[in-house]
């Protein structure tokens, strides 16, 4: 039986925090970045746990994101975007100083737009979206990657993994957020695969020929697939129009150029919505949250679940049991703590 350590969710936090700041991070970096990597471990997220400091630490390293940034924002008058700089550190800095002011400006709009520039991305967007339902409003979030999905069709990669994430809030619930990947599975899930020597389902992947693979080296080295085919192409396209081009920041392709590898964290920007379901449904029949349980409802009596569902039972199992780690994990998370940036090879 496999040996494991568990942790509570605070000592989780301290522990990933304190790799950080012995990494250089300044504290509004160390702590934003910290809260996301555990939110994910804490919720069986593995794709986007604490898997993900070795990257960061090693983007950290190569001089492709500033530890010591602090984000700055801005609002002008009578607009309903809300733009954040990030000034080259992580994004989700960057999007905890955004979040307050874009809940202020749909509340007093109806819809409004955070437009994050200049960051660097490794995370989940569920738990942006659900900042935004926390708020009581309706969230779109999305970002581009690095180009490494083909178009359909085509054999090259070109589009991100470009994350897309939703979220409604519910008064008397957890809200319900969805949020992937536009391709049929995230990057982190195929590195996660070939880390433990499994080969990949049918589907997922194409070699650097374009045929298709199961064997991770080989999809690493030729491009991912869009999820649902054609569809799931134009959305990953949308993505890199809306968070990308229409926001003045890097695509995919750019960020792969910019990079030159897909061993760092991406660098582009990210474009978060929210949605005043009030000031939307003004005016006319029903109460819009009210109508939303009713659809829930409804699903979920047909034997299906909800998206997010896993995560929040993960999330409650955390809180009350802790989490479980291994021992190949909690030797990681000791050497990056003695070593810093010198635990990066
Ligand atoms: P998954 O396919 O694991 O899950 C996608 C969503 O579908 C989740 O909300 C999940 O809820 C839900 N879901 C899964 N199965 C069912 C089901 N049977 N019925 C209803 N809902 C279901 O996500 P991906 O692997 O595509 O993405 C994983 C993460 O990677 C995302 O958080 C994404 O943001 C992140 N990512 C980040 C990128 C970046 O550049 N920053 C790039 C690409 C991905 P549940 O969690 O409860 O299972
Ligand atoms: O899992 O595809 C992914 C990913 C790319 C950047 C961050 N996560």
């Amino acid at each position: 039986m496999t040996e494991t350590t568990i942790l509570t969710v605070p000592a989780l936090e301290e522990r990933v925090k304190a790799i950080f700041l012995r990494a250089g991070l300044n504290d509004v970096q160390a702590g934003a970045v910290t809260r996301v990597i555990v939110a994910g471990e804490r919720d069986a997220c593995k794709s986007h746990g604490i898997y993900r400091i070795e990257g960061a630490l090693r983007t950290v390293k190569a001089g492709k994101v500033k530890p010591d940034a602090v984000p700055t924002a801005a609002v002008e008058d009578g607009s309903a975007i809300v733009r954040v700089d990030a000034r080259g550190g992580f994004a989700n800095a960057a999007v905890e100083l955004g979040i307050p002011l874009l809940a202020e400006r749909a509340r007093a709009f109806g819809l409004a737009a955070l437009v994050v520039n200049d960051c660097s991305h490794f995370s989940a967007l569920w738990p942006e979206v659900e900042a935004i339902t926390a708020q009581g409003l309706a969230g779109i979030v999305m970002c581009p990657s690095y180009a490494t999905v083909a178009p359909t069709g085509g054999s090259k990669p070109l589009l991100g993994t470009n994350p897309f994430a939703f979220g409604w809030p519910r008064k008397d619930s957890a809200p319900y957020v969805f949020d992937f990947a536009t391709s049929v599975a995230a990057r982190g899930e195929i590195e996660l695969h070939r880390r433990a020597g499994k080969s990949l389902p049918e589907g997922w992947a194409i070699d650097a020929d374009g045929n298709p693979t199961t064997d991770p080296e080989a999809a690493l080295a030729g491009a991912m697939l869009p999820f649902g085919g054609h569809k799931g192409s134009a959305i990953g396209t949308m993505i890199e129009l809306l968070a990308g081009i229409l926001i003045g920041d890097l695509t995919s392709p750019e960020v792969l150029d910019y990079l030159g590898t897909t061993t760092l964290s991406p660098f582009h920007g990210e474009l978060l919505l929210a949605f005043s379901p009030e000031a939307f449904a003004k005016g006319r029949p029903g109460d819009p949250f009210a109508r939303a349980e009713t659809l829930f409802e409804t699903i979920v009596g047909q034997g299906a679940r909800l998206p997010s569902q896993r995560r929040f039972a993960a999330r409650a199992r955390s809180a009350s049991d802790g989490i479980a780690l291994t021992a190949a994990e909690i030797a990681q998370l000791d050497r990056l703590l003695e070593k810093g940036l010198d635990a990066i090879v």
